[in-house]
């Protein structure tokens, strides 16, 4: 077979460095789109089914995230666009606004980003303890008692690395270059999604 076909991680990484690409030649004023960066979150989608049964309700919750923002793609042209009008409206933080929904999709793509720098720290980590490192830094400290329990269960029923890498398709070797460019990539684009809230004085605890 040859190496022609792109696996769903070459994917994350080449739309995560279109993105911070564009963000990183901001001389004009050009703002981001939604659609491009929503279309760049549904590519991590897949990155959440391989989780297993366990963490179909992780899965549900960011899909569920990114598809009302795809949706939303077509009424807004920006992300600025999103944040203006809930501001304007007093609902950044009301269940089911796309400024809320924006925060939780922000929190998914640094979740991974932290769970690709656990991965690789160590080749001997399993993805349990590289996903509840990862967890613990990122999400846990704004989830619940409740869906942090249920979290930390299902844990237990991650699949292994090689398990992983076999259903993104890729090697130890060949993942490493890709999570590694998703590492860098998504760093500026994360800093650009709290801009956009702590510019309007919203605070990022929550
Ligand atoms: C290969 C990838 C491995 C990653 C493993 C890490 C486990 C992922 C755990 C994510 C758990 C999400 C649980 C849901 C949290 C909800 O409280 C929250 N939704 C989200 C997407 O943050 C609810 O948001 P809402 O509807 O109150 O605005």
């Amino acid at each position: 077979m040859t190496m022609t076909t792109k696996t769903p991680l070459s994917a994350i990484a080449q739309a995560f460095e279109e993105l911070s690409e564009f963000l990183g030649c901001q001389m004009k004023d050009e703002e981001l789109r939604l659609d491009t960066f929503s279309d760049a979150c549904s590519l991590v989608s897949v990155l959440f089914s391989c989780l297993g049964l366990a963490f179909k309700f992780a899965e549900m919750e960011y899909v569920a995230k990114v598809r009302d923002l795809v949706e939303a793609s077509k009424r807004f042209a920006t992300l600025e666009n999103v944040l203006d009008l809930d501001v304007a409206n007093g609902t950044v933080k009301k269940r089911g606004s796309q400024s809320r929904n924006l925060r939780r999709v922000r929190q998914g793509l640094d979740l991974i980003r932290a769970l690709f720098e656990e991965f690789l720290s160590s080749e001997d980590y399993s993805l349990r303890d590289a996903a509840s490192t990862a967890y613990a830094q990122v999400c846990a400290p704004y989830h619940t008692w409740a869906v942090r329990t249920a979290v930390s269960a299902g844990m237990h029923t991650l699949p292994t690395r090689e398990q992983l890498l076999l259903k993104l398709n890729e090697t130890d070797h060949t993942a490493e270059k890709k999570m590694r460019r998703y590492i860098e990539a998504s760093r500026p684009v994360i800093a650009y999604i709290d801009k956009l809230y702590i510019s309007r004085k919203i605070t990022l605890d929550w």
